[in-house]
């Protein structure tokens, strides 16, 4: 296969979504993943009729280890050739005080963004290691850089992915396997419906009064970290509206 290929987690919505469409717009191949099915079949259709491009879908629940090493192990042998994988399947779970939060919202939060990244990294890496390159690029947040007020186990599991960043860095060198971490600030998708559980009033009040994130932005800088130069990793970015300073500083209009 000659085109480059990509794996990206959580593909049905949001980041992964666009993250696959600007990677296919670039004539990229791509492995897109998520658990809702006729998203992802749908997504698929459109990629190869727009862009003429390969595209393999494959639902799956990151949580799910045996699951994630059963897909991948199945994964045809032209195409285990991945040369970007993108952990970007999670979310937050509710936004309670500690007190009051639910153990079912902490277990999403630890198993999508902790653990769903640790067995699809586990499951691909060894394909990375086997041509002796690679790169790996991490969703993480600035909920990842700090912790605000009933953020807890959301920022906790964020936070992990940025030590994980640093330290899959760190012995992944040996095997010439870039990784990069990416934290965004506030990005309208379907993060806060999902956190707000359907809410829909309360997710969109998160995005009045300011101009937030794209999807769209955040696929075009994971582009950007991916077409650079091989001798060339970035290794850590924060990315905002120009709107939000950082989790404590939001100039809301009105
Ligand atoms: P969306 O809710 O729009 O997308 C989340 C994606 O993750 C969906 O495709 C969903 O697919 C997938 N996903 C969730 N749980 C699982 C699971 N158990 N197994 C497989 N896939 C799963 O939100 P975003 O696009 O905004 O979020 C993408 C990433 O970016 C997340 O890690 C989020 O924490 C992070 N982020 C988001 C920010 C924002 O403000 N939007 C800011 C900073 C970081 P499906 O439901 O089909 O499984
Ligand atoms: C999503 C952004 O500010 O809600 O990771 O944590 S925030």
């Amino acid at each position: 296969m000659t085109k480059k290929i990509i794996f990206v987690t959580g593909a049905t919505s949001g980041f992964g979504k666009a993250i696959a469409e600007k990677f296919a717009s670039e004539g990229w191949n791509c492995i897109i993943t998520g658990r809702r099915k006729e998203r992802l079949k749908a997504l698929k259709s459109e990629l190869e009729d727009r862009y003429n491009t390969s595209v393999l879908a494959y639902d799956f629940d990151v949580t799910d280890k045996d699951q994630v090493s059963y897909v991948v192990t199945g994964i045809p042998e032209e195409w285990k050739f991945i040369d970007l994988l993108v952990n970007n399947a999670g979310g937050a779970m509710g936004r309670d005080n500690f007190a009051d939060a639910d153990l079912v919202d902490f277990d999403f939060m630890i198993d999508t963004n902790v653990k769903g990244l640790l067995y699809v990294s586990k499951a691909i890496v060894p394909y990375m290691i086997r041509k002796n390159k690679g790169h790996i690029i991490n969703i993480g947040s600035i909920a990842g850089k700090e912790v605000y007020e009933n953020g807890n186990v959301y920022c906790a599991a964020k936070h992990a992915t940025d030590a994980l960043s640093k330290g899959m860095r760190i012995d992944l060198l040996k095997h010439n396997i870039k990784v990069t971490a990416i934290h965004p600030g506030a990005a309208e998708t379907e993060f806060s419906l999902v956190r707000f559980k359907g809410d829909e009033d309360k997710a969109k009040k998160v995005y009045e009064g300011y101009v937030p994130l794209h999807a769209e932005d955040i696929a075009d800088i994971v582009y950007y970290c991916a077409s650079l130069p091989d001798h060339v990793c970035i290794n850590d970015l924060v990315v905002t509206p120009t709107a939000q300073a950082n989790s404590y500083h939001l100039v809301k209009s009105g």
